[in-house]
Order: structure tokens, then C-alpha cells, then sequence
């Protein structure tokens, strides 16, 4: 019988219980809790201190490698907090750590290397395969976030506000496919629109880099790149929302109200398609005209459908200039009265402008220019789903150079790009975060984190036209702040840091038998507006409005125009940072696993050891493990831990050896197809 067991423990029950003071004081060291690439900026935010040095520690906390002075004390308004800056960028070695602060203790451990944004970048692209409708999650490509088909959505209903002469009221139209918008199970285009544009702009702009990016989902084994693979599910969900008989686009596909928290199968709900809006319209016809590019080496046959849905969709556009979706409005004239998300908007001059300005990289065509006037407010804006233009003056700096000479002003286009990129650069520089979120308090709305990695992606555009790495530090600024560099000491990613949201607003999480929230969601961040009116928000200062709530909809829903500048941003750093431009090749072996690249055995110690050794691992998503010990002649030599659920972060394993004679021993974990060893040495 094998005598020696592990007994798996949490670091309070093997080290003496920390109190609850020492956990909420090392909370004050806020940091990136993913990790930093070796030749970059690394630093770290210490709020409410009086030390005045840091220490960088192997993860074990056993060694000290460096040692650096924190720097001066310094207000940020956004958490009304004073904070100092631990800057550890002069150490550049590849491995596992915590940053240690004296008075305090250690922080969330994180690690420094090469690729180290590669798994959380494609967990952030992967979330759009968990929110697919139409589909069921096979065990295979989503592990335990299994589930049945939900949503075929192959009977929708036309709502009396979209009744036509050839459709009308209640006639059955089939628009399956799609992804879910948010923690709701609705499909809205005009969200829809911005979200495919970011994410085909991954592509665009990074298309070696994304030409090899695996992702592990069901259409991974054909000739298409999985990236193009996955928005193809909602693309070719959007081209069943245009009216054929006119070319506009409906709103949005919903049920009257939102359902409860239940799986996608059990959402029993009618599913309406209502009025079109020009908005929808044209956010449709600037996507198609962006996809017609990237999809028509691939696949050209759909490539040239998205063309000319899009000039469909211009035309119908052109007839109807300024038709808003107001749901007050519409409500009070049909039935049934709808109460989900609006995504109303009162201006739709940004949508004209970003429609036009991708139809003429398209086709060369300045036509549409002159027809939307599109230079009418240059001035670029951090874009968001309501604020598109900016979209535009994207793709025109990126196909400034083969774009008809003459048709567009591209120094002064530039220029005006560089005013802008130069206001969010120059608060990176200022801020006592030393981030770029939180120039003004508008920046906490509704969906803040999407605002900070819309302010990043900016910055990658700028880094792109002018090569001046300050702009790409900036924008990685702003990656640490989402991963948490923060005031709410959270890492926004469900499934990844050691401390990330576990309650986020999402039907699914809230309502499958898993424990762990569906991973790579981005939590919405915090809001002062609190519009849930839910209980428990710590604060209600701007950068502290965030409460891990399933009820808290306006600080901790997940939504897809949230996920995709936070997934671009992150293959942009992967891209632009990486040595070789391209993912990391030894990340294929493990397509497989649902969350991949997520284990790490950190270190046994002591090593030697004499009886008990303890022996640390992390992951960066939640999983299930199987270790086990062997001696030198391969025998077990434990009781093996079998199929064990543990959360992301760091874990520990007490490995009793008390019965065994001196000599070397095999540690093997593993993880879906994951397996790591380590060597650790008995002495008696
Ligand atoms: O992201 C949207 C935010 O800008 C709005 O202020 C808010 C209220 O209208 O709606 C947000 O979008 C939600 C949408 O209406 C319905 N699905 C969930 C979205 C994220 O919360």
C-alpha cells in the first residue's frame, strides 16, 4: 500500500492563517497579474504606503532578484487613492514572481517572458466561440462549458415595426448563427458592427500573426484561419438581418424582454426582428465593405456577397438618411413592446463617415467620401458603439499608401491622428497609475474597460503610422490596468490572474452547474453610474464602481464589443512584441485543451527535502489536474491526485514523503494535454 499521500492546501492552512488585514494590504499592490515581456516597461502601483522600496521575488518567495526604490507618492483622482510606482523594468529574465513590498507582503504572482499575453489573447477570441447561438458547445472544443444548442433562431418573426408589403407583420424569416451580445441572449447589429470590424481589423493589421493564431473550435481543421473562421459565424448571421427585397437592415434580433437566467436551450422567448435603422444599416454596410477585403483571397465567392450587401444596404441608407431606432417610440405604436437593449443613437453622421470611409478603401471609389462629408469633424474620438467614425480614419491611415492619390488628405490626416494619439499618450506619461485610463472621469461609463482597450487599440494605430515605441507603451499601459493595474485590484478576464470576476453578469456562467465563469470575458469595469442598483458596490468613485455581482449588469456584464478591442489589443502586443511576430509554436500542442497554456509548475521547495515538501503550481485558467510522484525507477511512489478542480492562480500541494528512502523523484501534473515535470531531491 502507498503510504505517502499529497494533501492539497491552501497557503493559510500550511503557513499559519494570514489575517484578513494582510490579504486586503498585499491587494494594495496592484499590478499586471498575467505578466510582462522581457524588453518592456514593468510596473507595478502601490496604493496607502509607507515604505519606501520593493523587492521582486521568485514566486516561491525564496529568492530575492531585485530590489528597487518606489517612486514619489502621487494622487490619482479617478480612486481618490495616493499611490507610488514600483518600476522593475531594468530586470528582463523570463520566469515567475511576486513583487514583495515591506509592511505589506508579496502580490498576485505574475510572470515575465516572451509570449506571456498569448493565452489570455486567445481566451479573449475564444469567448466568442462559448457566446455562439445556434450551436451546442461540444465537451471537445468547450470542456466543462458544454452545452445544448440554443437559439436556432429559424423562425423569427417580423415585428409589426418592420412589416413591409413583402414581409409583413409576423411573417417567418430564418437568421440563425450569430453570437450572443452580453450576458443576454439578443443579437444586435449596430453592436455587432463594431465588434466584427475590430476584430477583421486583428486581422488586417496583423495578418501573419493571425494567419497562424490557433484557436481551439470546431472548424479548426480547415483551410480558413480560425480568427476568419470564427467572425464568419456572426458575419454570416449579420447578412441575414438585411431586408432582400430593399437592402436595409433590422435593428436587432431580440425577444420582447430579456429572459432569466437561464441556459441558451431553455430560453423559450419568441424572437422578433424589428424596425431597420439607419444606424444598423450603415454599420452594416461599413463591415461588409471591411470584410469584402479580408475575406476575397479566402473564401471570394462570399467575399463579393458582402459587396454588394453592403452597397445594397448604402443605397437603402441613402433613401432613408436619418431613420433612428427610438424603442420609446416604437413601443408606444406596436406590440409586442420590446425592452432589451436599444442601442439607440440620436446622431448618425460618425456612421455615415466610418460607411464611406470603408467603402472608398474598398473600392477606390471617393464618391461615397463626397456624399458623407466625411471630413466634416476630423478630429478622431476613442471609438465605442455609438462613436464609429473613428473606425474609419483607422482604415484609411492603415491603406493610406494604396488608397487613389488625391482622394484623401493623408498629412493632414496624420496629423490630426497624431494630436489625438498625443493627448492619450501624454496622460500615460502624467498619471499617477501611469496608465492611460482615467484622463477624465467620463471615462467610467457603462462598458469602461471597453474604453480603455479602445484607448489602446488608438495607440497601436498610432504606433503603426509613426513607429514611436512610446505609443506602443501606452497602449500596453493600458493592457496592465485590464489585467490588473487597477483600483479594484481585479484582473477583468473570467478564467485568468489570480484574482479574476467569478460572478460575472452572463446567463450561461450564472446558470450551467460550473463553478467557474465561462473564461475570456471581459468584465465591463467599473461605473459610477451603478444603473443595476445593485448591492455591494465598494465605492462609488469612478475607478472603484465595480462589484464581482451576477446583478451587477453595469459594472460586471461581459458584451462583445467589450471583448474584441481587449483581444486586439492583446494579439497587438503578442504581434509587435513577440520575437518572432508569430504565435508561439510550442501553444499548438495544446489546442485541445479548452483553456490553453494555462499551467505552470512553479517550483518544490524546500530542495532538498527532508520528509514534507511543497510543491507549487499555477494556472492561468481554471482546470482540472492529475499529479503524481514517481521514483527514479519510474514506480508511483503517491497516492495520485486525481481529476482535481482547482481556480486560476497560484496552488500549493503539501507531498508527505515520510516513508521513502533518499533519493530523486518525479513530480508529473497535468492538464487536458498539459503535462509538466519537475525533479525534487529527498535527503534524509
Ligand atoms: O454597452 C451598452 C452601454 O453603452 C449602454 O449604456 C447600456 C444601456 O443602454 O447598454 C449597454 O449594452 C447592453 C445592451 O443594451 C444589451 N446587452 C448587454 C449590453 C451590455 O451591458
Amino acid at each position: 500500500m502507498k503510504r505517502n499521500v499529497f494533501s492539497a492546501f491552501l497557503i493559510a492552512a500550511a503557513f499559519g492563517s494570514p489575517t484578513a488585514s494582510a490579504a486586503e494590504e498585499a491587494e494594495a499592490i496592484r499590478l499586471n497579474q498575467i505578466g510582462f515581456y522581457p524588453e518592456a516597461p514593468k510596473t507595478a502601483v502601490v496604493a496607502d504606503n509607507a515604505s519606501s522600496s520593493f523587492f521582486l521575488l521568485s514566486a516561491d518567495e525564496g529568492d530575492t532578484l531585485f530590489e528597487g526604490s518606489l517612486g514619489p507618492a502621487k494622487k490619482w483622482a479617478p480612486s481618490d487613492e495616493t499611490v507610488k510606482r514600483a518600476d522593475f523594468s531594468s530586470f528582463r529574465d523570463p520566469g515567475d514572481y511576486v513583487l514583495f513590498v515591506p509592511g505589506l507582503g508579496a502580490s498576485h504572482p505574475f510572470s515575465i517572458g516572451h509570449f506571456v499575453h498569448q493565452g489570455v489573447a486567445r481566451a479573449g477570441l475564444k469567448s466568442y466561440y462559448f457566446n455562439r447561438a445556434s450551436m451546442a458547445l461540444d465537451e471537445a472544443y468547450a470542456g466543462p462549458w458544454k452545452r445544448a444548442l440554443g437559439h436556432a433562431d429559424n423562425k423569427v418573426y417580423i415585428h409589426p415595426s418592420a412589416a413591409t408589403a413583402e414581409r409583413p407583420e409576423k411573417t417567418l424569416i430564418s437568421c440563425p448563427r450569430g453570437w450572443y451580445d452580453a450576458g443576454d441572449y439578443n443579437k444586435y447589429i449596430v453592436n455587432s458592427g463594431i465588434t466584427c470590424w475590430t476584430l477583421l481589423a486583428i486581422y488586417e493589421h496583423f495578418r501573419e500573426y493571425a494567419d497562424s493564431l490557433v484557436l481551439h473550435i470546431p472548424e479548426n481543421r480547415n483551410s480558413l484561419p480560425d480568427l476568419l473562421d470564427e467572425i464568419l459565424w456572426n458575419l454570416r448571421w449579420m447578412l441575414t438581418m438585411q431586408d432582400p427585397y430593399d437592402g436595409g437592415v433590422y435593428h436587432k434580433l431580440t425577444s420582447p424582454e430579456f429572459c432569466g437566467f437561464v441556459m441558451p436551450d431553455q430560453d423559450k422567448l419568441a424572437r422578433w426582428v424589428v424596425q431597420k435603422s439607419t444606424a444598423a444599416t450603415l454599420d452594416f454596410a461599413a463591415v461588409m465593405a471591411q470584410a469584402y477585403r479580408v475575406y476575397s483571397d479566402h473564401l471570394p465567392s462570399f467575399a463579393d456577397s458582402c459587396l454588394s450587401a453592403s452597397l445594397a444596404a448604402w443605397s437603402w441608407a441613402r433613401l432613408h438618411p436619418d431613420l433612428l431606432y427610438d424603442q420609446n417610440a416604437m413601443n408606444a405604436l406596436f406590440s409586442p413592446r420590446v425592452n432589451t437593449g436599444a442601442y439607440g443613437d440620436s446622431n448618425v453622421g460618425d456612421e455615415w463617415d466610418w460607411a464611406a470611409m470603408e467603402l472608398f478603401v474598398t473600392t477606390g471609389r471617393d464618391s461615397f467620401l463626397l456624399i458623407a462629408d466625411a471630413f466634416d469633424k476630423p478630429q478622431p474620438a476613442v471609438p465605442g458603439w455609438g462613436s464609429v467614425r473613428t473606425l474609419g480614419f483607422y482604415s484609411l491611415l492603415h491603406h493610406r499608401k494604396t488608397i487613389p492619390a488625391g482622394s484623401v488628405d493623408t498629412l493632414a490626416l496624420k496629423n490630426n491622428f497624431f494630436t489625438f494619439a498625443d493627448g492619450l499618450r501624454s496622460e500615460w506619461m502624467i498619471s499617477a497609475y501611469g496608465v492611460v485610463m482615467g484622463k477624465s472621469n467620463g471615462d467610467f461609463v457603462w462598458g469602461s474597460n471597453a474604453v480603455a482597450a479602445n484607448q489602446g487599440m488608438a495607440l497601436i494605430q498610432a504606433f503603426l503610422a509613426f513607429r514611436d515605441s512610446t505609443y506602443l507603451w501606452a497602449a500596453l499601459s493600458n493592457l496592465d490596468y485590464l489585467l490588473g493595474r487597477n483600483a479594484t485590484t481585479y484582473c477583468f478576464i473570467t478564467g485568468w490572474g489570480e484574482k479574476g470576476p467569478l460572478n460575472i453578469h452572463h446567463r450561461q456562467s450564472g446558470s450551467d452547474r460550473v463553478k467557474d465563469p465561462v473564461p475570456g470575458f471581459l468584465a465591463g469595469g467599473p461605473n459610477p453610474g451603478q444603473q443595476d442598483g445593485c448591492a455591494g458596490y465598494p465605492s462609488d468613485l469612478p475607478a472603484r464602481s465595480y462589484v464581482d455581482s451576477q446583478c451587477s449588469y453595469a459594472s460586471n456584464e461581459n458584451a462583445i464589443n467589450w471583448n474584441a478591442p481587449f483581444s486586439y489589443l492583446a494579439c497587438a502586443m503578442e504581434a509587435l512584441l513577440s520575437p518572432t511576430g508569430l504565435p508561439d509554436k510550442s501553444s499548438l500542442k495544446n489546442r485541445k485543451a479548452p483553456v490553453p497554456d494555462c499551467l505552470s509548475l512553479v517550483r518544490t521547495y524546500p530542495n532538498p527535502f527532508n520528509a514534507n515538501a511543497v510543491i507549487r503550481f499555477s494556472l492561468a485558467g481554471p482546470a482540472c489536474l492529475n499529479m503524481a510522484v514517481y521514483d527514479a525507477a519510474g514506480r508511483l511512489v503517491s497516492e495520485p491526485v486525481r481529476k482535481t478542480r482547482f481556480t486560476a492562480g497560484m496552488h500549493q500541494v503539501l507531498f508527505q514523503g515520510g516513508g521513502l528512502p533518499s533519493g530523486i523523484y518525479m513530480i508529473r501534473v497535468q492538464s487536458g494535454a498539459e503535462v509538466k515535470t519537475g525533479k525534487m531531491v529527498l535527503v534524509k
